[in-house]
């Protein structure tokens, strides 16, 4: 479950929180694709609660009512052509599995009209009954393992994942996806689960569908598991399940950019900061939770709400070597009204999720906020797949907030985070003599810079220059050989 299952080359998968179906196909075929991305986390697909109060949350997706296809995303048809077209633009389709639980209240019929009656823990769409679930007990203590794992999370149904029944549902339902072409999963609150349930449900996967996996290609799968130290069920424990979320990376990316701690500490972020080994980790510099308070949220995390330091932070973590990335592509709430962290996608009246759309600058407009579409994280992802398999070398740092480093000999960033202090330097950066486009500030169009230009010597020094005063200021990289 550790290879990434990515089409050779690309490295990068972006959480379309909450898109449908339709614009994530669209997406694959006109920007994803020729962009270099791997894959795409998607919100569960599967057929969910109606929530009226808040009205329409975004968590709603996280009661799951049946294994059904047919969710606020768009339905069944809609997914698998979803699957096809990005598959044949070369992306990939991860899908967030909400399998330890239920609803946590209400009765009536899901996203997909099955039956269900919270109270009684009936779902008539898969079927469970009563019998599927664990003991009817709510997690307060943290520390206390088996209510963690055998109690319900705010409120929601604990599956009773134990039974032979409930694993060949849930398997049944990851196989008619894996058939239908994903490449793996993002599975929902694997703190809440036994290792040794979530083992029994894996071990009874197909493998990937042959149309465009090689034979016998297991799904990839990153397991979330909040775990900052300190507490009773660690992350490792599900390292050999899979990948594993790294919550401490946010946190830490999130200070230095602050600039709480300086940011030449961050050379070495990653195993030797007590994290995950880095073919194990999944790493992001915000979620879908924490971006908003919830999971593992706080005031440290780093969010498209300070775009100068987001992009900063972004831009490092696909430049460093560490861990397996992902990027947020979020929807606007109002942050002014704190109550607002249940906001749900941008919608018509009808409550249907809006269409994406975009301005003439490729930008996205209508409370999309698109943060993998902006130049700066976008050029980012080709760095990232021409720097695969590179070492970190060639590193400088001025005692504080202005960073450099290159991936071996094939790609070269340079950071200046200070806030009164420009850099102006030549530097050492591992490429080969010639001209570059930084790729940040332009790209390389009809052989000319759009942006900066760079100039490499024969001993691989080039004059750096980075305005703290820029807003915001332009990381500096440096990518192909201008022709
Ligand atoms: C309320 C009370 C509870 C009470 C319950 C009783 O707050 O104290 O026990 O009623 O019925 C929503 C509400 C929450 C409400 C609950 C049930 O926010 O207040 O409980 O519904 O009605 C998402 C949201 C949650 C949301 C949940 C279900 O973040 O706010 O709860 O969906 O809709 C831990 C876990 C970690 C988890 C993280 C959020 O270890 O696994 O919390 N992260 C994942 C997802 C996350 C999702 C879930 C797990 C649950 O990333 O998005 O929670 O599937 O750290
Ligand atoms: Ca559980």
């Amino acid at each position: 479950y550790h290879d990434d299952t990515c089409v050779s080359g690309r490295t990068v998968i972006v959480h379309l929180f909450d898109w449908k179906w339709t614009d994530i196909a669209a997406e694959c075929e006109r920007f994803l694709g020729p962009k270099g991305f791997c894959g795409v986390q998607v919100s569960p697909p599967n057929e969910h609660l109606v929530i009226t109060s808040p009205h329409r949350p975004w968590y709603e997706r996280y009661q799951p009512v049946s294994y059904k296809l047919e969710s606020r995303s768009g339905t069944r048809g809609q997914f698998a052509d979803m699957v096809k077209r990005c598959n044949a633009a070369q992306v990939r389709i991860y899908v967030d599995a909400v399998i330890n639980h239920m609803s946590a209240s209400g009765h009536g019929v899901g996203t997909g009209g099955s039956a269900y009656n919270t109270m009684n823990m009936s779902y008539a769409g898969v079927p469970y009954s009563a019998l599927d679930f664990n003991y009817n007990c709510e997690i307060n203590n943290y520390n206390d393992i088996n209510q963690v794992r055998n109690c319900k999370l705010v409120g929601l149904q604990d599956l009773a994942l134990s039974k032979r029944y409930v694993r060949e549902k849930i398997a049944d339902y990851l196989n008619d996806l894996i058939s239908l072409g994903v490449a793996g999963f993002r599975v929902d609150a694997c703190k809440h689960m036994w290792p040794g349930d979530i083992e029994a449900i894996y071990s009874l996967l197909q493998p990937l569908n042959i149309t465009w996996f090689g034979p016998g290609t297991k799904p990839f799968v990153f397991n979330e598991v909040i775990d900052k130290g300190g507490g009773v069920i660690s992350a490792s424990e599900y390292t050999h399940l899979g990948r594993v979320t790294e919550f401490r990376f946010c946190d830490e990316v999130g200070k230095a950019f602050r600039r709480q701690f300086m940011l030449k500490n961050l050379r070495t972020i990653g195993e030797a900061w007590a994290m995950l080994p880095s073919d194990k980790a999944l790493v992001f510099v915000d979620n879908h939770d924490n971006q908003r308070g919830h999971g593992g949220g706080g005031s440290t995390i780093l969010t498209f709400h300070n775009p100068r330091e987001y992009k900063m932070a972004v831009a490092f973590m696909l430049a460093h070597p560490y861990g397996f990335t992902r990027i947020m592509s979020s929807h606007v709430w109002n942050i002014s009204h704190g109550q607002q962290d249940w906001m749900g996608p941008p919608s018509y009246d009808n409550d249907t999720t809006k269409t994406v759309t975009l301005d003439n600058e490729g930008q996205c407009l209508d409370g999309w906020v698109c943060e993998h579409r902006w130049p700066a994280i976008a050029s980012m992802v080709k760095f990232r797949n021409v720097a695969d398999g590179q070492p970190l070398e060639n590193w400088f740092d001025n005692g504080f907030d202005q960073i450099a480093f290159s991936r071996g000999r094939n790609a070269f960033i340079a950071i200046n985070n200070e806030v009164v202090g420009d850099l102006h330097r030549e530097l050492p950066t591992g490429m080969a003599t010639g001209s570059y486009c930084d790729v940040i500030s332009g790209e390389l169009v009809n052989g000319e810079c759009t942006g900066q230009a760079v100039h490499v010597d024969q001993d691989g020094v080039a004059l750096i220059t980075i305005s703290s005063l820029s807003n915001p200021p332009i990381p500096m990289t440096e990518e192909k050989p201008k022709k």
